[in-house]
């Protein structure tokens, strides 16, 4: 293409007999402006070609980086996973019943087990110390059998381990969550992890699912992309107003951008 409208250039140009002065620099400036052309576009294929990696990703689609997953309970696990989902770092979260001996409980009938949630965070970007200070700061860990309004033994606080590195951690953050707390006792249980059974989908990212809007927004993803995506662990956040308020004034911002430039679908935040 390029080649060919060059040739129409050059043949307009010499196909008259007699050249003028002013002709020659009309012929001139055309050749100086397509070798300046001709440099831009290869030396633009020339940059593709060596750093195909340019092509920006979210965290979420690089394949070699390694996540970690953390559990905790902290009453209805519809408003923990909204606690963790818009921090920093984490990329996915699920809930789901742990801590009891029941086999596959179910929300109705979930026996001994304590409503939690589990966190895929990139350890590069958050760490489970840190998750501790929101597990802790997120709740009253001194309520007895129930958490906020919620009454019963589902409800329970509850600090999951993965080794015996993370259950030092949980064990040092106890104690000082007790020494704060005086004469209360800090009724948190901290326990290896056995099985982590995941909840019916109608309780995965409950707070987003009562905003029709922001779902319509994202594009009305299927459960199962749902489940998955960190879009919809920040923004079931966001619906619950449980982001920082720094992160929620964005996401209004961002939201309200969408909206007044008519954009339908909202990627990325
Ligand atoms: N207070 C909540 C508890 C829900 S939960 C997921 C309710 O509306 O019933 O246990």
């Amino acid at each position: 293409m390029f080649s060919v409208s060059l040739s129409l250039f050059l043949y307009g140009s010499l196909r008259q007999p007699t050249m003028k002065l002013s002709d020659l620099i009309i012929l001139v400036s055309r050749l100086v402006f397509f070798s300046v052309l001709w440099s831009i576009l290869m030396a633009d294929m020339a940059l593709s070609i060596r750093f195909p990696d340019r092509i920006s990703q979210t965290p979420n689609d690089s394949p070699n980086r390694t996540l970690k997953t953390a559990t905790f309970a902290l009453g209805s696990f519809w408003r923990s996973e909204a606690v963790f989902g818009c921090l920093d770092g984490v990329v996915q979260t699920t809930v789901g019943y742990a801590g009891g001996s029941k086999p596959n409980p179910e929300y109705r009938s979930l026996g001994d087990h304590a409503e939690s949630v589990q966190i895929e965070y990139d350890p590069r970007l958050i760490n489970f110390r840190q998750l501790l200070e929101v597990f802790w700061s997120s709740h009253d860990s001194r309520q007895v059998f129930g958490q906020g309004p919620d009454v019963g033994n589902q409800y329970r606080s509850i600090i999951f381990t993965n080794g015996s590195e993370e259950s030092r951690l949980a064990a040092v953050s106890k104690e000082r969550e007790q020494t704060n707390s005086k004469s209360s006792i800090v009724t948190t249980q901290i326990q290896q992890l056995g099985t982590f059974y995941t909840a019916e989908p109608e309780h995965q990212k409950f707070e987003l699912k009562q905003n029709p809007f922001i779902l319509q927004l994202i594009g009305n993803l299927p459960e199962e992309e749902l489940d998955r995506s960190s879009l919809a662990a920040k923004l079931n956040s966001y619906s619950a107003e449980l982001c920082p308020s720094k992160i929620q004034k964005q996401i209004d911002a961002k939201i309200n951008d969408i909206i007044r430039k008519g954009w339908p679908i909202l990627k990325e935040l």
